[in-house]
């Protein structure tokens, strides 16, 4: 299978196939299970570019809908990471006079409520009406739409330039790319900044944290990727750094070009990047032979734990959990269910896999022998706040980077 790069128009050669895939936050109800959507799951290297991105794409107006299921103040390790994002941005590019920031997927506001809350103009461009809500009730600016080239000359012309355009997990589920950087280019200010923080394709690599591949991840950045894709709408790459979030993510900041001095770490990383193959299509197609023994033994541990008659279940059905359990072929009869926090997936299925959403009390009553920990990124929260099921002989699996029993 190939396609053409959605940012140059290379060729992009399919070089793993993770199969048939539902919605990733298609949670659903059994009376949806017949009009479920499948496409196929597989990613490629541009031979220009080199941009990781889908084959397949689902089309934005059925991922993003009035019932995104993801709720990004879910956890609390987030809401603390956004409000540092925010401090940082009032204390250097929003500390000039009468500042503004745009802030494309600020989701429920979980980074612009610092902002809010500071009194400096702002503006949220969120097409989940649901969260997008979720937002206003906290006093945040929302346009609940799309960010696009439109979108970037209409808040131009009703707002000024933005000094700070953010995103967070939003920029790499934009399939229309060069119609986002023509909106950036018509809303940044002369010597603003575009920052954006999406998982990072060494990460992914090196954690086997193939669970983040799913049909609203278009894109899997690298920092020469970015680089090449900021070259080719007119700006430029001035600095990237590795952050914690979602196992191992990169914030770049874009300028236009000569604005602002590129940092060290943009060369240091690039570099980095070339001694381990990352812009080296060979390096994804060996990543399949790791997957695939993630799989073989994540299977056979489960077979086996059932064979014995211990009580399996899975821990948060996030996004990833649709990856994994529809690639690795598991179902309720492995995992009888999966807690979550998330009010709006308790009672829902895992999208593909079937598997019930079970609200966290059932943890507690059901005292289960093994946890499998889908929500791994996670892990420290998670296993703090679940410590009496350890300290009862319980055990966590884990997958990443192989599959492992923690104790
Ligand atoms: O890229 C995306 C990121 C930002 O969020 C979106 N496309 C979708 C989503 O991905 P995800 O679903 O993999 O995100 P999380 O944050 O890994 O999801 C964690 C899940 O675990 C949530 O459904 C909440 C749940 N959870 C829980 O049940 N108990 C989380 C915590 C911290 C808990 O204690
Ligand atoms: N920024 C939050 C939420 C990320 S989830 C966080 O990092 O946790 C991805 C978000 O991007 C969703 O809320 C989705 O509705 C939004 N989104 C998807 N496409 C978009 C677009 N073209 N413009 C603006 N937001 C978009
Ligand atoms: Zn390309």
């Amino acid at each position: 299978m190939r396609i053409n790069c959605r940012v140059c128009d290379g060729t992009v050669e399919a070089a793993l196939d993770l199969g048939k895939q539902p919605l990733a936050n298609g949670f659903l109800g059994p009376d949806e299970i017949a009009a479920e959507r499948f496409t196929r799951l597989a990613v490629g290297m541009c031979d220009r570019c080199t941009t990781v991105q889908l084959i397949e794409e689902v089309k934005q107006e059925l991922r993003y809908h009035d019932s995104y299921r993801y709720q990004a103040s879910g956890s609390r390790g987030h809401r603390s990471h956004f409000e540092q994002d925010a401090r940082r941005f009032i204390a250097t590019e929003l500390a000039g006079p009468d500042p503004f920031i745009v802030e494309i997927g600020c989701n429920d506001g979980v980074m612009l409520e610092t902002i809010a809350r500071a009194g400096i103009r702002h503006l949220g461009i969120e097409p989940s009406a649901n969260v997008a809500n979720a937002a206003l009730a906290k006093g945040i600016r929302v346009h609940t739409r799309f960010f696009d080239e439109a979108a970037g000359h209409d808040i131009r012309a009703t707002d000024g330039p933005a000094d700070v355009i953010f995103g967070a997990n939003t920029i790499c589920h934009i399939a229309h790319i060069g119609s986002l950087f023509r909106g950036v280019d018509a809303l940044l200010a002369d010597d603003g900044v575009f920052v954006f923080e999406e998982p990072y394709l060494g990460t992914v690599i090196d954690r086997t944290a193939f669970d983040q591949i799913y049909d609203e991840h278009i894109f899997y950045f690298t920092v020469r990727s970015v680089q090449a894709i900021a070259a080719h709408f007119g700006f430029e790459l001035v600095d990237a750094e590795h952050i914690a979030m979602h196992g191992g993510e990169i914030r770049y900041t874009i300028a236009r070009p000569g604005r602002r001095r590129p940092a060290p770490a943009v060369a240091e990383l690039l570099t980095a990047e070339k001694a381990r193959g990352l812009a080296d299509p060979e390096t994804l197609r060996r990543f399949t032979a790791t997957v695939e023994r993630v799989r073989a033994d994540l299977l056979s541990l489960l077979r086996r734990l059932r064979a014995e008659g211990r009580l399996v279940v899975g821990y948060g059905a996030p996004a990833k959990c649709t990856t994994v359990t529809n690639y690795c072929g598991i179902g309720p009869d492995l995992l009888p269910f999966v807690i979550d926090s998330t009010p709006e997936k308790q009672g829902l299925l895992v999208p593909g896999s079937h598997i019930p959403v079970v609200p966290p009390e059932t943890f507690t009553e059901k005292r289960p022998d093994f946890a499998v920990l889908f929500a791994w990124n996670h892990a420290e929260e998670i296993m703090a706040k679940e410590k009496w099921f350890t300290e009862a002989g319980g055990k966590w699996i884990v997958y990443i980077p192989q599959v492992h029993v923690a104790s």
